[in-house]
């Protein structure tokens, strides 16, 4: 049997360069290798308040960028997490195996409770469970993701366990897959931070819309260390990050990076990686624009996409629905 896929980003803002060397660059190479599951997550991205029309055309922007990534909806199932409504169900389902106190402890929903104190919603603390059943329900083996959702690949593992021990095989155990390089990718204000697409400070985050002079300004700003030596280092966190950046983007070594740059200064540095990463973003953010001008085919890609989700998630919930018990009229 072939191997499964699952992997997601929310359209809750521009994607920043984290989730693209983090998450989506890496979905590409395994295509041909995986049956792959890649959807826009917009059932997740209500647990923050979203603007209806900016979510609506973020949705479409972020399935067009999948696309100029490379994702090829011709070998995956590329859709609107939404438009598969057994992923709302399958959350149903796990949430009553799922404990209030295990969800309570997780990072994000700590954070996030932190930065909307105003809407500490249960749907923010029901995300891993929601992320759980997104999984679960393709009989995912592989979970590409970004080092700070391995967390929640964890509760995925835990609720397919537990399940599977009360009612016999039913979920198969997925395993987080994080990249060589880049699973976590620094604010370039607060490296103490993640970069992340919602960071108040613009100057923070490197957004893949980002235009080079944007990019290479956003880099030159970006906060470094007292010193001026460019080595990885835990008392560097500004100048490891800036290389971590290079490093993905250029496809080389922490290591190689450091001696490619022994002896030159900040400065420089900092262009050098700046002028790197939007070299590489103006060929995706070209093919996304050319992508955004033909809605019909986005939409029959989107609608192909979910109905082959849709047929693989009913498999799996009417086995689990059947595990549980619920009378399904045969
Ligand atoms: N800074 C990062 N470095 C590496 N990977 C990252 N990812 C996110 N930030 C980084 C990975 O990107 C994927 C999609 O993330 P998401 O959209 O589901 O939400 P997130 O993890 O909450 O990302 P953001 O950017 O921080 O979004 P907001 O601000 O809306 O909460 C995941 O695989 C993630 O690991």
């Amino acid at each position: 049997m072939e191997k499964v896929m699952y992997s997601a980003t929310q359209p809750s803002g521009a994607l920043t360069i984290g989730n693209y060397v983090g998450a989506i660059r890496n979905w590409v190479n395994y295509q041909s290798e995986y049956e792959c599951y890649f959807a826009m997550a917009d059932l997740h991205a209500l647990t923050v308040r979203q603007e209806p029309a900016a979510l609506r055309r973020r949705t479409l922007e972020l399935a067009a960028l999948y696309i100029a990534c490379g994702v090829d909806p011709e070998r995956c199932a590329l859709y609107v997490q939404s438009h598969v409504h057994e992923h709302a169900e399958m959350c149903w389902l796990l949430n009553c195996f799922a404990y209030v106190g295990e969800m309570s402890r997780m990072t994000q929903f700590k954070d996030k409770s932190a930065k909307h104190a105003d809407n500490i919603n249960m749907g923010l603390m029901d995300y891993p469970v929601l992320m759980a059943a997104d999984i679960l329900l393709y009989q995912t083996d592989c979970v590409p993701v970004g080092a700070d959702q391995t967390q929640h690949v964890e509760i995925a593992r835990d609720l397919a366990v537990r399940f599977n021990n009360l009612y016999g095989e039913t979920f198969r155990v997925p395993q987080a897959l994080l990249p060589a390089s880049g699973a976590r990718i620094r604010s370039l204000q607060d490296p103490a931070k993640k970069m992340s697409k919602s960071d108040e400070n613009p100057n923070a985050s490197v957004f893949l819309t980002d235009d080079r002079d944007t990019v290479i300004r956003k880099f030159k700003r970006a906060v470094t260390d007292s010193g001026d030596r460019i080595v990885q280092s835990e008392e560097k966190p500004g100048v490891s990050n800036l290389l971590a950046i290079y490093a993905a983007f250029r496809g080389v070594s922490v290591a190689d990076a450091e001696r490619e740059f022994e002896g030159q200064g900040y400065a420089s540095f900092k262009l050098a990686v700046g002028e790197t990463v939007a070299d590489a973003l103006a060929p995706v953010q070209a093919e996304q624009k050319r992508l955004l001008a033909d809605k019909t085919y986005l939409a029959g890609a989107l609608k192909a996409g979910a109905e082959k989700a849709h047929y693989a998630a009913r498999k799996t919930l009417s086995k689990a629905y059947r595990k549980v018990g619920f009378y399904r009229g045969d």
